[in-house]
C-alpha cells in the first residue's frame, strides 16, 4: 500500500500501471464503489464515526425488518426525516467527477451503497444501487413500488391496503438477486481499476468487493479520510475528503490520459 499526499504523484504512478494493462484507453474498465463518505461533503451524515447516524440512532431499532414490524411509524419518521434532509442537499464535486469520468468513457460502472440518489442527480448513468433507494417505497404484499418526491408525513399506503416500506436493504436482509449478481459480475470481470470511495468496508457482502476485484487482478485506489480494512490491499490510498481528492484526481487523470 502506498499512501500519497499529492494526487499528482499518484496519477503519474497510476499511468505507469495503466501502461502495463494490455489494453488501450478505450478498453480500459474503471469501476467506482461508493459509500456514504462521498455524500458527506454534501452535508449528508455517514453511518459510522463520530458524527455518524448510528451515534444517535440505534440501527437495530430503525434499519431491520424486525424494527419495521415492531414500530413502522417510528421507522417511517426516521426515513421521512432523512428524505427531507437529502432533498435539501446537492451533489458535490466528488459525485460530479465520477460523471465526468463516465462521460470520458473511462468509468464503466458505478456501484453505490448509497440510497440518496445523488449520483443520479449528478447525472451519472451506469449506476448499480446495491442497498436500494430511499425515494422508493415497496409493498411486501403485492410487490408494487412507488417513488416518493417528498418526505411522507404519514406512512405511505399501497392501493392494496397494506403499508408500504422503504425500498432499502436492511440488516439481515438479502440484497436483490439481480442487482447483486450484476455487481459481482462487474467486480469480477469488468474491472481493471477499482476506485473505492468513502466506505468503511465493514458491511457485507459489499465489503468483499475490493477483495474479489483484487484477486481478479484489478488495481485498487481508495479515497477515504482514514484507513479502513480495505486499505492494506489497496495499491494506493488517498487520504482526505473525497469532494476534494477525487475531483482533483479525475481532473489530473483526464488531462494526462488523452
Ligand atoms: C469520507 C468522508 C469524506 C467520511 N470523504 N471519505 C459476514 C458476512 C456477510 C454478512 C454479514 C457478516 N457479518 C454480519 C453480516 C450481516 C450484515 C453486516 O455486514 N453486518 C456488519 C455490520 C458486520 N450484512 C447484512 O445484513 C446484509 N445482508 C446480508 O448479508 O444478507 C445475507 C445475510 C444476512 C444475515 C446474516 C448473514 C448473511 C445487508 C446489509 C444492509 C446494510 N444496510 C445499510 C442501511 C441502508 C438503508 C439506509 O440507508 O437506511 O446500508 S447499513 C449502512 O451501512 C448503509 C450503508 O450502505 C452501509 C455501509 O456504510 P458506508 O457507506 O460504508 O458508511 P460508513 O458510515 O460505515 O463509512 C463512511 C466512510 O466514509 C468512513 O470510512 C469515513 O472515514 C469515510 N468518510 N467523510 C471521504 N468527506
Ligand atoms: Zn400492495
Amino acid at each position: 500500500m502506498r499512501t500519497m499526499s499529492t494526487t499528482e504523484t499518484i496519477v503519474t504512478q497510476l499511468l505507469e500501471e495503466i501502461k502495463k494493462i494490455p489494453k488501450n484507453k478505450n478498453q480500459l474498465q474503471i469501476v467506482a464503489l461508493t459509500g456514504s463518505g462521498i455524500s458527506k461533503g454534501s452535508g449528508i451524515p455517514t453511518f459510522r464515526g463520530k458524527d455518524g447516524l448510528w451515534k444517535n440512532y440505534n440501527a437495530m431499532d430503525l434499519a431491520t425488518p424486525q424494527a419495521f414490524k415492531r414500530n413502522p411509524q417510528l421507522v417511517w419518521e426516521w426515513y421521512a426525516w432523512r428524505i427531507g434532509l437529502i432533498l435539501d442537499k446537492e451533489p458535490n464535486p466528488a459525485h460530479y467527477s465520477l460523471t465526468k469520468l463516465e462521460e470520458a468513457r473511462l468509468l464503466k460502472w458505478l456501484i453505490t451503497q448509497n440510497v440518496d440518489s445523488l449520483h443520479y442527480r449528478a447525472d451519472s448513468k451506469n449506476i448499480i444501487e446495491v442497498h436500494g433507494n430511499i425515494f422508493r417505497a415497496k409493498c411486501e404484499k403485492c410487490g408494487v413500488k412507488i417513488m416518493l418526491d417528498k418526505a411522507p408525513t404519514e406512512p405511505p399506503m399501497c392501493a392494496c391496503g397494506n403499508m408500504l416500506r422503504p425500498d432499502v436493504v436492511w440488516f439481515g436482509e438479502s440484497l436483490d438477486q439481480v442487482i447483486i449478481t450484476k455487481a459481482y459480475e462487474v467486480i469480477s470481470n469488468e474491472c481493471d481499476i477499482l476506485l473505492v470511495i468513502g466506505t468503511s468496508g465493514l458491511v457485507y457482502p459489499v465489503a468483499d468487493f475490493p477483495f474479489i476485484a483484487k484477486d481478479r487482478g484489478a488495481f485498487i485506489i481508495e479515497f477515504n479520510l482514514d484507513d479502513t480494512p480495505i486499505s492494506h490491499i489497496a495499491d494506493f490510498v488517498i487520504h482526505g475528503k473525497s469532494e476534494e481528492t477525487l475531483a482533483k484526481f479525475v481532473d489530473e487523470l483526464l488531462e494526462i490520459i488523452d
